[in-house]
């Protein structure tokens, strides 16, 4: 596979801006939320991927004018060599007429060249068999119906078309081209546009010849015609681009807004256990202090453990409904079956009891006299955290 850098120093820049880029991302994951590391990189990453769309629509409309290359005429005065490049025309009656002709000339040397008409994800994944099969077949096909009237060689090629035709003027050296092509670029046809980028870039005479559709009479573009077509097909091209960039970006930015709100919810999650554990530790403290708790209350939670009203099993805690004494520490003793943590919470009793999974003891202090609703605050069953006796209930604390 051929590198997508064409210099050193390309490779070079390339990497450096790579680093750049992956500093602020680095500094964001370091002293920011993870959720800022991911909006920075995408960030860095769309101003990639529109840089490397900005450069290749720039290459669609103006395509780079190289230095021509004018290769040595090989082999004596009279001798001449003909390279032909087609595909999906080989099929032509007059295409095939055209090569007879030349082959049956005096000194006159012929190779057909048939890129093999492979498609980006074929490229992309170097699976380039079926292809190459089908351009051997049609070489052969013509070859052999050619051939019989002269010298006429023949090559299939999976590199890209032009970089093919580059690799022929080394080894085949020709004195004129000749690529046919169709007019519209049929499912995965020959690029039109290849007789003038190979007219750009070697000075020898290129003709083009065209077929409108199958069995049509072939045409030759003039020089006017072949530029329109190719600023307006470099014009459609360019357009389809930014259309894909865009339906990109559009992708992109729906998964990275996704992965910022999940981030979100995980560390907000994590925030409000953490809370709630350090608030039941310090809730145990000034308790312990009290002195042994006079009373044990012995419960478990069972996750669908209850069948409610409708009929459905349902998580509960077997004890939902608690009398203690203001100012009284009570030890609960929970035995969690779950194998996730459920809670005892209540904001108005100050009450932030976290049952683990096992079974554990926890001390449930109320400061103050009244009737408190409380909840499990983790996420269990929806069901059972909106009804009092499953993971919602009542702490009622009489004055002492
Ligand atoms: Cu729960």
């Amino acid at each position: 596979m051929r590198s997508p850098f064409q210099s050193e120093s390309e490779t070079l820049r390339f990497l450096l801006r790579l680093i750049l880029a992956l500093i602020p991302i680095v500094l964001a994951a370091v002293l920011g939320p993870t959720w800022l590391a991911v909006v920075v990189a995408a960030i860095v990453v769309c101003a990639l991927a529109a840089r490397v769309v900005q450069l290749r629509i720039r290459r669609l409309r103006n395509p780079d004018l190289l230095v021509k290359m004018a290769p040595p005429h090989l082999g004596g005065a009279a001798e001449r060599r003909v390279l032909v490049v087609a595909n999906d025309t080989l099929s032509e009656r007059s295409l095939l007429g055209e090569m007879q002709r030349l082959a049956s000339g005096p000194n006159t040397h012929v190779l057909l060249l048939v890129p093999a008409l492979l498609s980006p994800a074929e490229r992309l994944t170097g699976a380039v068999e079926d292809a190459l099969g089908q351009a051997r077949v049609r070489l052969s096909g013509a070859v052999s119906r050619v051939g019989t009237h002269g010298d006429v060689k023949g090559e299939v090629s999976a590199a890209d078309p032009l970089v093919a035709v580059q690799d022929t003027f080394a080894t085949f050296v020709p004195d004129e081209v000749i690529v046919s092509t169709r007019w519209e670029r049929a499912e995965g046809g020959l690029d039109p546009r290849l007789a003038g980028l190979v007219r750009e870039r070697f000075a020898v005479p290129v003709r083009h010849l065209v077929f409108e559709e199958p069995g049509s009479a072939a045409q030759e573009p003039d020089h006017e015609a072949e530029a329109r077509y190719q600023r307006e097909f470099g014009d459609a091209a360019a357009w389809r681009l930014g259309l894909k960039a865009l339906a990109g970006a559009g992708i992109l930015a729906a998964l990275v807004l996704s992965v910022v709100a999940l981030v979100k919810v995980a560390e907000r999650n994590q925030a409000t256990v953490a809370s709630q554990r350090a608030a039941s530790k310090s809730v145990a403290t000034p308790a312990a202090a009290l002195g042994p708790a006079a009373k044990v209350i012995d419960l478990s939670v069972i996750p669908e453990g209850k069948r409610g009203p409708e009929g459905e099993m349902h998580d509960e805690f077997t004890v939902s409904e608690f009398h203690v004494t203001a100012g009284r520490p009570v030890t609960l003793r929970i035995d969690n079956t779950d194998d996730q943590p459920h809670s005892i919470t209540s904001t108005g009793a100050k009450v932030y009891i976290i049952a683990e999974p096992g079974t554990h003891t926890y001390t449930l202090f109320v400061d103050k006299p009244g009737r408190f609703e409380w909840h499990c605050a983790f996420l269990c069953d929806p069901w059972a955290m909106a009804h009092i006796g499953y993971m919602r209930g009542y702490i009622t604390a009489t004055p002492s």
